[in-house]
């Protein structure tokens, strides 16, 4: 593999793994905004990050159980309605070297910050798949097409040098308020590299091992697609589980996220003075779920209080309301009184009522992802 001709990256990441890079920001520096720009945005790969520089040869297939085959340049894609969604794109990583510590996990660590909140720009799937004759809202083509499959161009040690690929089901891609992009803008910026220059598709709501970057072609498939990120890796298994006995077709590759946060305004652990403490952080989850609630305890979980929540500054979030982007990110915030020396607790309630659960070990899987326990941090008071 060359990692010689690596882009740029900002200095503040914590690099968790150099080759392939994979890193993220402080914790303080993530929620500073609510769009996370596109330097501090996390960033995960399996292999040397590909370089596509004649963008005028370059195009997607679209091929499979089609038809017929089709190439789109990017003039193409960009001739087709462009869309901006501002969704957050979570690794099922995140968090993972808290769920390590529990029993060892095997997989790049991570702390809270293998997630960011960007605006997406590009054409919708179910745009482009009509370009190959699949309507809107299909379940099941004429040719048994059900899922579709993302190809990329990079190559990767799990897949034998072979591309990262996935796959999502077609009534998800050709479902318009889905809002699954094949998107060349980042924060109304050009796709950089280090994010899937030039095409990548984004798949709200759903673990972002499913958003494939540097995409080079879209296969229509009977059968999920068996690449080893889908069918060997990213999937959830029970605690009970373990390297001798796993059978890893008994388990679903994972799609959607469930409900999560974290707290970002305190390290752990923090040292404090006296008095009033922010608590502060993120709260997203899954499917388009929004945040009904985020509870915030300094007494181990036996009292609680609900922090304030928003995605615009001053302006209070409601998960029904109509304005509120529905992928993207909450941020929290509650300036609470703490004892000389406390744990701070965070738990978040989506939509649907779904919480977080109280502890890493009923939750803990040999691929430690998912790690969605309750987020606690230390304080210590400085006198
Ligand atoms: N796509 C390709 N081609 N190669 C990869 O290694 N990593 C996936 C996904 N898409 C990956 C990929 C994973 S696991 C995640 S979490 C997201 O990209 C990370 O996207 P980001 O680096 O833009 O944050
Ligand atoms: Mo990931």
């Amino acid at each position: 593999s060359d990692y010689s001709r690596e882009p740029p990256r900002h200095p503040i990441l914590q690099i968790n793994a150099k080759e392939p890079f994979n890193a993220e920001p402080p914790r303080g520096a993530l929620v500073s905004s609510f769009i996370t720009p596109v330097d501090l945005f996390y960033k995960r790969n399996h292999g040397p990050i590909p370089i596509v520089d004649d963008i005028g040869r370059y195009s997607v297939s679209v091929r499979g159980l089609v038809k017929s085959s089709i190439q789109l340049t990017m003039a193409d894609i960009k001739k087709l309605p462009k869309y901006n969604v501002t969704a957050t794109l979570q690794c099922a990583g995140n968090r993972r070297t808290a769920m390590s510590k529990v029993r060892t996990v095997r997989g790049v660590g991570w702390d809270i910050s293998a997630l960011g909140n960007a605006t997406w720009g590009g054409a919708k799937l179910s745009d482009v798949l009509e370009l190959v004759g699949i309507p809107k809202l299909t379940e099941v083509t004429p040719y048994g097409g059900k899922h579709v499959e993302f190809v990329s161009v990079d190559m990767c040690k799990e897949e034998k040098g072979g591309p990262y690929k996935a796959s999502i089901p077609l009534s998800q891609a050709t479902n318009p308020a889905a809002d699954v992009l094949l998107a060349y803008e980042m924060n109304g910026e050009v796709l950089n590299r280090d994010h899937g220059y030039p095409l990548r598709v984004v798949v709200p709501g759903v673990i972002g091992a499913r958003s494939v970057k540097w995409l080079d072609s879209i296969d229509i498939l009977a059968e999920e697609c068996q690449g080893f990120f889908m069918q060997k890796d990213y999937k959830m298994f029970p605690p009970s589980v373990n390297w001798d006995n796993i059978n890893w077709d008994t388990r679903k590759p994972q799609m959607d996220f469930p409900v999560q946060c974290a707290i970002c305004s305190l390290e752990d652990v923090h040292v404090v003075n006296q008095g009033k403490v922010t608590v502060s952080g993120y709260a997203v989850s899954g499917g388009g779920r929004g945040i009904e609630r985020v509870d915030i305890s300094v007494d181990g979980g036996k009292t609680w209080v609900e922090a304030d929540r928003c995605q615009k500054p001053g302006v209070p979030y409601s998960s029904d309301d109509l304005t509120s982007e529905k992928w993207a990110w909450v941020f929290f915030k509650a300036d609470i009184e703490v004892p000389k020396n406390a744990e701070i607790i965070a738990k978040a309630v989506d939509s649907a009522a779904n919480v977080q659960p109280e502890n890493v070990e009923v939750i803990w899987n040999l691929r430690g992802i998912l790690n969605t326990s309750w987020h606690r941090v230390h304080v210590r008071s400085a006198s």
